[in-house]
């Protein structure tokens, strides 16, 4: 009976912690939409402390600007403020030679905020132009689109038990191609609520206007087909149980079981001669978008990942020794079964990992 408390918390583990990994090698949110017409661009993919004065990433040819409000400051992360309310202004001109007028303007952020607060912050991004004060809201609904989960290496004691940041990649738009006489420069101010961190920015300005999307990914579908939305929100957002199962509806689209009705088969720990196994079922060809980990903890010592899958790619065996992974066809689905690398450990605890890659 015990093992099958264990277990069962277990379970409800592999669902909680599947946002608290860093991802290897992420890139940045900021997307390089294909605009029409003349387009000027310019981005900065790392607002931290080491880039006091905003440099763009390639400043010869990027002629856009931006000015951060404090108390807004460049932390080791990225812009941050923890003692209130703070704005970044960016500025776009047609500049240099040839100019054009500016129909569409495309702004991004890779950012993150304090859950507890409202985003966008205060209304949310407005653009002036022509040097003028016309604070314009977006044209057009805001587009989120991309996650990025790093480690929290902030240092900051008050974000001590904090391990990890979800980024996420944000879009606005306007059409301005009704302004009478033109335009041909603009100044986004966006206003950040406290705690808000932002690692990336980009504007574009476009001489011809044309309303970009973000591309529908196989989770959205998944989510258009089991919750009629395709957004991370509500009972369709990836942390959401649903079916109150115990398995958040990220695991359950890893795992290929349905968000609404009970899965039959759970992820599931054996011991054997003094050594634990983690077994589970998966999609025959799961989504590109996931990585799935398999980690064990001794509990003194932390979580040691002892293998690693992404997306349709094989898995890999991090352990110890040689690989422990076995994967057989079953019913349609691959069974995994995972081996703990050691054996006859008095606490040990193994736990299913699936994260967006
Ligand atoms: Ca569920």
């Amino acid at each position: 009976m015990t093992f099958f408390r264990a277990l069962k918390s277990h379970v409800i583990l592999c669902g909680c912690l599947f946002l608290a990994a860093p991802i290897a090698g992420a890139q940045s949110l900021l997307k390089a939409y294909p605009l029409e017409g003349d387009v000027r661009t310019t981005y900065w993919t790392f607002l931290a402390s080491q880039n006091p004065y905003r440099i763009p990433n390639s400043p010869t040819t990027m002629k856009g600007t931006m000015v951060v409000a404090p108390p807004g400051y460049g932390a080791s992360m990225g812009l941050y403020s923890w003692t209130g309310n703070y704005s970044m202004t960016v500025k776009q001109a047609v500049n240099p030679a040839p100019t054009f007028r500016i129909h569409h303007v495309v702004f991004q952020l890779d950012a993150t905020w304090d859950p507890a607060t409202t985003f966008p912050f205060n209304g949310g991004p407005k653009l002036s132009f022509n040097d003028g004060n016309q604070q314009l809201a977006a044209t057009l609904p805001m587009i989120v689109d991309g996650t990025r989960v790093v480690d929290n290496e902030t240092g900051i004691p008050e974000m001590e038990g904090i391990d990890s940041f979800a980024y996420r990649g944000i879009t606005w738009q306007w059409d301005l191609s009704a302004v009478a006489g033109g335009v041909n420069n603009v100044s986004i101010q966006m206003p950040f609520a406290n705690h808000t961190s932002v690692v990336g920015a980009r504007i574009d300005i476009a001489s011809a206007f044309q309303e970009i999307g973000a591309p529908v990914t196989a989770l959205q579908q998944w989510r258009q087909t089991h919750f009629q939305t395709m957004e991370n929100a509500g009972a369709a957002a990836d942390d959401a149980d649903y079916d109150r199962d115990g398995l958040p509806n990220l695991v359950e689209y890893g795992l290929g079981t349905s968000p609404v009705a009970w899965a039959g088969a759970r992820p599931a720990m054996e011991m054997e001669g003094g050594r634990l196994s983690l077994s589970f079922a998966l999609p025959v060809s799961p989504s590109a978008e996931l990585r799935y980990r398999v980690q064990a903890t001794d509990v003194l010592t932390g979580w040691t990942t002892l293998a690693t899958k992404f997306g349709t790619q094989p898995w890999v065996w991090n352990g110890s020794g040689s690989s422990r992974v076995v994967v057989t066809p079953s019913g349609g689905k691959s069974l995994v079964t995972v081996g703990d690398e050691v054996s006859g450990a008095p606490k040990r605890q193994m736990r299913l990992e699936i994260t967006p890659q």
